[in-house]
């Protein structure tokens, strides 16, 4: 079952017996070997992550992975009581690779293994094949990250997503450069990935509405490292700006490229190159308030109190910054345990209609609620731009 009881081997206590030397009288008699009342250990209570812990964005995973070990620490300490006993959460983190394939092998590893639950995966591209396995097992599975609306589309009971999705982001991302950037031509690459194709044809369809004219439509991958002939070509059809549907890794790469071929263009894209490592990653391509992007969530006001300490926390824990998606990943776990807290049981079937039913959860990423297909109620985003050489929030949109 998921809670898994350990038992301790029985201690077998041996009392020396007393005796007097010398063919004196026995002063005690050596009593026999008396077993020691069993001592029960925690109950064990198995989660889930899974995020690519190697690759060009093991930075990402490892943040998302950081984020569920301080929510599964933070929660032992304070003591977790299900069904009356205490448990013991215990992670198990898988790696990826951001790999599709990678993504299915690890997700029937942790469904064999029969964790109660799994936080992930990052990526749209793995979290949507796995979300089967994981729907076929009866697991409950947030994603902190995935964002291709497909994921809680397919009709599984099992997929909850605490971020908003590329609908949402690519329409506002569209809406913002024509409105906001006055941008007219558009050029458009994505990586082919379910995350970058989807959010880049979402931005897409958003800008020509509002009346941008797309002049040229490339594509490289999530492995490039020269986008050379694409951004030559881009560079004859002169763009105001240029959207990336991908990841910062390639992102950076690019807008380096951007700079050495003289194109001037803004550049745009979306939650996945948002990230506090773009200035690192593009080095000194990364012009003043040239790059603008939105993370797919976002709290401001005095929410941000709780958002702030998470980030003084996660700094002084880990000696690192958050990237991008760690608080998301926290939420999602606690609202996991929450679940089962209020259900009285890590039994999947028991508390999935709880976690279901989850409402104004009060996470440091805002208020969690969940709508019928599993999607976070009223998911928000966060505009940014870059300038010298941090990430800096220009609104939160609802
Ligand atoms: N949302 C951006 C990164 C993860 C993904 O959806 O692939």
């Amino acid at each position: 079952m998921h809670v898994k009881h350990l038992t301790s081997a029985l201690t077998l206590v041996a009392t020396a017996a007393l005796l007097t030397a010398c063919g004196q009288k026995e002063e005690a008699a050596a009593p026999a070997a008396t077993p020691a009342p069993a001592v029960a250990s925690e109950p064990v209570v198995k989660i889930g992550h899974v995020a690519p812990m190697s690759g060009a964005i093991a930075h990402l995973g490892k943040d998302n992975e950081y984020g569920a070990r301080m929510a599964i620490e933070e929660l032992n300490a304070a003591g977790v009581t299900i069904d009356g006993k205490k448990v013991k959460l215990e992670l198990l983190a898988e790696d990826d690779a951001a790999d599709p394939k990678q993504g299915t092998a690890v997700a029937q590893k942790l469904a064999d293994a029969k964790v109660a639950g799994v936080i992930g995966h990052l990526n749209s591209g793995t979290t949507i094949p796995a979300s089967k396995v994981y729907s076929d097992a009866g697991i409950p599975q947030i994603s902190p990250s995935a964002t291709n609306p497909k994921y809680t589309r397919q009709g599984f009971k099992t997929t909850f997503r605490v971020v908003a999705d590329d609908v949402h982001l690519g329409s506002t991302l569209g809406k913002y450069a024509v409105e906001t950037l006055k941008v007219k031509n558009v050029a458009v690459i994505d990586d082919r990935t379910a995350y970058g194709q989807g959010v880049a044809d979402e931005f897409s369809k958003a800008a020509e509405a509002a009346g941008a004219k797309i002049v040229a439509k490339e594509f490289t991958t999530d492995k490039a490292t020269d986008f050379n002939a694409i951004l030559t070509s881009i560079k004859g059809k002169k763009p105001d700006v240029v959207f990336f549907g991908g990841m910062d890794a390639v992102a950076g790469p690019m807008l380096k490229q951007m700079k050495s071929l003289g194109i001037k263009a803004k550049f745009m894209g979306g939650d996945g190159a948002c990230t506090a490592e773009m200035p690192k990653l593009a080095g000194d391509a990364i012009g003043e308030e040239q790059v603008f992007c939105a993370e797919a969530g976002g709290v401001e006001g005095e929410a941000k109190v709780g958002m702030d300490k998470f980030r003084a926390d996660f700094k002084a824990k880990f000696n690192a910054d958050v990237k991008l998606y760690a608080p998301y990943v926290y939420d999602a776990t606690k609202v996991l345990v929450a679940a089962m807290v209020k259900a009285n049981s890590s039994d999947p079937a028991k508390y999935l209609p709880v976690l279901a039913a989850t409402t104004d959860y009060k996470g440091v990423t805002g208020p969690i609620s969940f709508d019928e297909k599993g999607d976070i109620k009223n998911g928000a985003l966060t505009l940014y731009t870059y300038k010298g050489g941090e990430r800096t929030q220009l609104a939160v949109i609802r």
